[in-house]
């Protein structure tokens, strides 16, 4: 009978895991963004900003929420290191994609990559949140600024491949048009935390939701 009465108790009170990966370029902010996670969400606190160096490999992070933990993997952003990325892909149940708001310059390189890990094939079905870090700093863009200019790229890209390839741009075009229609786009500050609990409020509806539609076979 304890037995019986101890597996109900742990069968109810199990708490469901999810894995997240932070990607974007080096310098975005991602381990700044995952050390203000820890610091807001467990008993340890995460790293302070100037004990933080690029990252090389991952970092992993864990948080644990109402019936839910989250697993959070930063992967390192160096060019070098972008290419263990889709290894990850296979297993994740959301991506969150780091742009640094600020740096305009490495903008257009952001949009390549964040294009490659949009229209990746294993994650096609998977959250993805777009965030403009950096808000803290008067130069940076802001959220709706940043989505602006990632479609004002997108557009231009459509543009010239159309030039170069005729009418055709590839398969796949319509799923990839209503990614890009629905993307979410948030605003943070990882440095002072402005916007991360908005961000794992997402995270956290963002995997229950797309696991009931896993659960109901409609994925
Ligand atoms: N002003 C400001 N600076 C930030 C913010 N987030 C990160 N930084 C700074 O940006 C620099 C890079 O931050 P990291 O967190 O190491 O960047 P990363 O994306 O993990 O870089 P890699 O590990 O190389 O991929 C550091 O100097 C941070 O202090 C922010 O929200 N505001
Ligand atoms: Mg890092």
């Amino acid at each position: 009978m304890y037995h019986l009465l101890k597996g109900l108790h742990e069968y109810l009170t199990r708490k469901e895991e999810f894995s997240v990966i932070i990607i974007g370029l080096d310098g975005a902010g991602k381990t700044t963004l995952l050390e203000k996670i820890k610091t807001l969400y467990s008993d340890t606190p995460g790293l302070e900003p100037s004990k933080i160096g690029p990252t090389v490999g991952q970092n992993m992070g864990k948080i644990c929420l109402p019936s839910t933990i989250l697993n959070f993997f930063d992967l390192g952003g160096q060019r070098g290191m972008r290419s263990i990325w889709y290894r990850y892909y296979d297993d994740c149940h959301a991506v969150v994609f780091v742009i640094d708001a600020q740096d305009r310059e490495r903008l257009g390189e952001g949009w390549e990559v964040f294009d490659s890990v949009l229209s990746s094939p294993q994650i096609l079905n998977v959250p993805l949140l777009l965030l403009a870090n950096k808000q803290d700093s008067p130069e940076s863009l802001s959220a709706t600024e940043i989505r602006h200019d990632y479609e004002a790229w997108d557009q231009h890209r459509r543009e010239s491949a159309r030039r170069r390839y005729g009418e055709d741009e590839g398969t796949d075009v319509e799923r990839r048009r209503r990614r890009i229609a629905s993307l979410d786009v948030m605003g943070v500050s990882a440095l002072s935390g402005q916007g991360v609990r908005e961000v794992v409020d997402w995270l956290f509806l963002r995997v229950q939701n797309s696991r009931r539609w896993e659960i109901s076979g409609l994925t």
